[in-house]
């Protein structure tokens, strides 16, 4: 509405002015201030304004008038989801009666039931197999309801059904969407709270992302989300809130689940969860639509001319709607509406069973199609829908609003009986008893209708597809020669793989496909070349002159912009990683993501992102930079990484490597490329690349295999005919101290060795595993020989050492019949040069030498006093507290 510019009356103007002064004159600024509180409220229910910050009254944002007519069948639409509902609760009940500890929520679902059903009815668009789905986040604990959904259309059969949370023997269904459990089936994993949310932002920017690129059309599909009121509490959830209203993903539509519970108990007791996130969404610049109250309470609200529900609303905390909401008609009567006299009157021609029938907006398929109809049709910006709803709606005394409803998990025969009662599902005692599962006929109406409503939309949902074409990899020789026959020639690993990225870019075929992801450390990792090369992404393209417009390097924002710069935003910059890297599921096109960024803030501080990631079968790299906790220097404690290899080698389709050299690196790269592009394997790789600055020595040729396989051998030097005395083993920047280790060793103390350049302590431990079970699983065929175990056998001690904990390489120590002697950096990083923490930690030249005399002299090969001789030589503090109590 506009603001007139003149006035229309000016004498009533005159008169409204003249009251209110003589009110502050009378009864002073407090009651001006009350007054105009008054007023404002009063404008607001006479809709002269919309929202006053920080929220709108506790109110449906769609009046009545403007609700428009249901386009669907609505008796047919609440019978099927009676049955979704009866059998999504079925499900969970025979799974935990036959064994007490598979678990499972039946009242989350029974309070989406309806947000469900209205998208899948109306709103969710399928794939018909030329055009991709809508992009549905589910919330997770809500998954048997979308498990019984397909079970109806045909998609799940009822073994499938009675196998919930039962995968090992297959035929089972995961607990929550998996895409690795069931690739063909659950698209997003969002078991963990708050990765539903960020993904779904992130997920709508990429599909802007991929059009302004003239990548592909996205046909107008759109990103929905459902997730839980207690689940917005998590950080990710909220992180990137901003980010989805400055970017005007209209195409994004959020719901949330607002039953006021969460696992424990109210989600906020002594407030209003739907008011905190009107005011929090507003903020962040989101569409807001509340849907409060269902039909019935649209007469009351006709009638209450003087608002007196919107007061008694406004006064009811949250931890007290629930209590109303698990006691009945009598108990709403005398504690809501008896408390106003107005509102006693306003309810006094209903009966009690009326009073208790009054719904929550949540469960009413008029006000939730109204809802999401406007948030489909509203443009510029993203919309959330806050949906009242009830925790455990429909199971009465057992688990409606009920301070145990999240954990509810088993109902008495009793219970059953209600519930069929009251949903009026088409069972009888015996079937009842048996909790078996409904299925109308497939010619009945009921099946007919959502064939028909699913057809109309295109096709099934949730569906995972995996069909992209694949895209050739250039050889190595055309974008890595630099690195492959480096002859010497100085840089870091760092400079190295940005080079290598810069040089795939050039690629006809592949280049437009990388979408290189920094969090705001592009110039850290020496990439701001790329500014100008290829753009950053940018809806809105560039809008101001940037300060280095002159320079070569200038900053150069594009809406066709091809690198994410994403800000601080570690979550932000893992999610917009996955949306690339998912993308040939998603959207049959298949993009290479680089994400490079600290790698001290990766796995520890994203883990989790990264776990969700390889759920999804993401392909792409993420390159950990600046790693190494003694080869980053200055940055200190908070920044140094000597953990991240560690938690690399738990994720199972994660490959991770800590090349010392560029053409390692390149091997690597291009091996990961070949397979992920091209060969189309669900595995993502994990690459350390260092800032330290050495010769980089040209490729090895023949090596190129046992670099994937983790490792090959760099030097020797014992004599013809005999074998070496120890091995060393290194990897990353520490491999050079290894080198130089074995220089001392022979110089000093005429001691011999092999010099292993490590490539992945975990891909070695993986095949090492894997050929331990073969021969423990088939005792009587030969027994098969790892890569380790060939490289590593007889007894000569192995030392090995990396910049990361000794845990790392003690990946493959039971794979090794030698001593195995770890050296690593264990404890708190701090700050100072390279020489100095390779000291410290003990995993310099003169550490490892020493190592590898003590264990020469353990088993009798030099006497005990070479070991005392040479900590004296190499000056080395013996009574030093141990690095990882300092
Ligand atoms: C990161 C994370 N922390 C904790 C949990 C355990 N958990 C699962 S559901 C749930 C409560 C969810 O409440 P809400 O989001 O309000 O959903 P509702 O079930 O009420 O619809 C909790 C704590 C989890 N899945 N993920
Ligand atoms: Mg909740």
């Amino acid at each position: 509405m506009r603001l007139p510019d003149d006035d229309a009356d000016p004498d009533e103007t005159r008169e409204w002015l003249d009251a209110l002064e003589a009110s502050v004159r009378a009864g002073g600024k407090e009651r001006g201030l009350f007054l105009l509180k008054k007023l404002e409220e009063q404008a607001q229910h006479l809709g002269i304004i919309a929202h006053v910050p920080p929220y709108s009254a506790y109110q449906n944002s769609i009046p009545l008038e403007e609700q428009g007519p249901y386009p669907g069948d609505l008796a047919l639409e609440e019978r099927i989801t009676s049955i979704i509902r009866w059998n999504a609760l079925a499900m969970v009940v025979r799974a935990n009666v036959a064994y007490g500890e598979l678990g499972g929520h039946i009242a989350s679902y029974a309070s989406a039931a309806e947000i469900f059903e209205v998208g899948f009815n109306h709103f969710f668009r399928g794939d018909d197999g030329n055009r991709r789905s809508d992009l549905v986040f589910f919330q997770p604990h809500s998954a048997p309801g979308v498990y019984a959904r397909a079970y109806l259309e045909g998609r799940l059969t009822e073994a499938e059904l009675a196998n919930y949370r039962q995968e090992v023997g297959g035929n089972g269904l995961s607990s929550y969407p998996h895409p690795w459990l069931m690739p063909t089936f659950w698209q997003f994993p969002t078991g963990s709270m708050g990765i539903g949310p960020i993904s779904a932002i992130y997920h709508a920017r990429f599909m802007r992302y991929l059009e302004h690129r003239g990548i592909a059309n996205m046909d107008d599909r759109h990103v929905w989300g459902v997730f839980g009121d207690g689940e917005m509490d998590e950080p990710e959830s909220i992180a990137a809130l901003t980010l989805a209203a400055r970017e005007r993903l209209d195409n994004l539509t959020f719901v949330i689940n607002c039953n006021l519970q969460r696992l424990d108990g109210p989600v906020r007791g002594n407030g209003q969860i739907i008011q905190e996130l009107e005011s929090l969404f507003i903020g962040a610049g989101w569409n807001v639509i509340k849907v409060l109250w269902g039909s019935d309470w649209d007469a009351l609200f006709a009638r209450d001319v003087h608002h007196a529900l919107l007061r008694q609303f406004a006064a009811t905390v949250d931890g007290q709607y629930q209590t109303l909401g698990a006691n009945d008609g009598a108990y709403n009567q005398s504690h809501f509406f008896g408390l106003d006299p107005e509102l006693r009157t306003l309810v006094a021609h209903m009966s009690l069973d009326e009073i208790d029938a009054l719904k929550r907006g949540g469960h009413d398929f008029r006000k939730l199609y109204a809802a999401l109809r406007a948030a489909r049709m509203h443009r510029q910006q993203p919309t959330v829908i806050l949906a009242k709803t009830k925790k455990g709606y429909g199971m009465g005394g057992v688990g409606e609003s009920r301070m145990t409803s999240h954990q509810q998990k088993k109902l008495d025969i009793e219970a059953l009986r209600r519930f069929r009662d009251r949903f009026a599902l088409p069972l009888t005692d015996e079937a009842l008893a048996e909790m078996r599962f409904v299925r109308p006929a497939d010619d009945s109406p009921e099946l007919a209708y959502l064939r028909e409503r699913r057809a109309a939309l295109r096709g099934p949902l949730p569906k995972r597809r995996a069909d992209a074409a694949p895209v050739t990899v250039p050889s190595l020789v055309t974008y890595g020669r630099f690195a492959v026959d480096a002859a010497g020639h100085e840089m870091s690993t760092t400079t190295a793989v940005v080079r290598l990225i810069s040089n795939l870019l050039k690629d006809g075929e592949l280049g437009p496909r990388i979408v290189p992801i920094v969090a705001d450390e592009a110039r850290t990792f020496g990439m701001a070349n790329l500014f100008r090369q290829i753009g950053i992404y940018s809806p809105l393209g560039q809008l101001y002159e940037p300060e280095d417009a002159a320079s070569m390097l200038r900053y150069r924002e594009a809406t066709d912009g091809q690198l994410l710069e994403e800000g601080i935003t570690e979550a932000g910059a893992l999610s917009s990683w996955v949306a690339a890297a998912t993308s040939y599921s998603v959207h049959g096109v298949a993009m290479l993501p680089f994400y490079i960024y600290y790698s001290m803030f990766g796995f520890q501080r994203v883990g989790d992102l990264i776990w969700a990631a390889a759920d999804q079968r993401a392909r792409g790299f993420l390159l950990g930079a600046t790693a190494g906790r003694t080869t980053l220097g200055g940055e200190g404690l908070q920044h140094q990484d000597g953990s991240s290899h560690v938690a690399a080698a738990t994720v199972p389709n994660c490959r991770a490597y800590d090349p010392a050299f560029a053409w390692e690196l390149a091997v690597i790269l291009d091996h990961g490329a070949r397979s992920m592009m091209e060969r189309q394997e669900d595995a993502f790789y994990y690459l350390t690349v260092m800032n330290e600055n050495y010769p980089q020595p040209s490729r090895v040729a023949g090596a190129e295999d046992d670099v994937i396989r983790g490792m090959y051998r760099y030097a020797a030097n014992p004599p013809a005919g005999t074998t070496a005395d120890v091995r060393l083993l290194g990897s990353g920047t520490i491999l050079r101290e290894i080198i130089a280790a074995a220089d001392l060793l022979h110089e000093d103390w005429r001691v011999t060795s092999e010099v292993w350049s490590v490539t992945s302590f975990s891909e070695l431990a993986r095949e090492a595993r894997d050929i331990e079970r073969a021969n423990r699983l088939h005792p009587l065929d030969d027994a098969r020989v790892s890569h380790v175990g060939r490289n590593l056998s007889g007894n000569a001690p192995v030392v090995a050492a990396t910049d990361y904990v000794c845990a790392y390489p003690q990946l493959i120590a039971s794979y090794v019949d030698a001593p195995f002697i770890a050296l690593g950096t264990d404890g708190f990083g701090r700050s100072d040069n390279r020489t100095a923490l390779r000291s410290f930690f003990e995993v310099d030249r003169r550490h490892i030498a020493v190592a590898a005399l003590h264990a020469l002299a353990e088993r009798g090969a030099v006497p005990r006093s070479a070991v005392a001789k040479a900590l004296a030589q190499y000056a080395i503090d013996v009574d030093a507290a141990s690095p990882w109590t300092r």
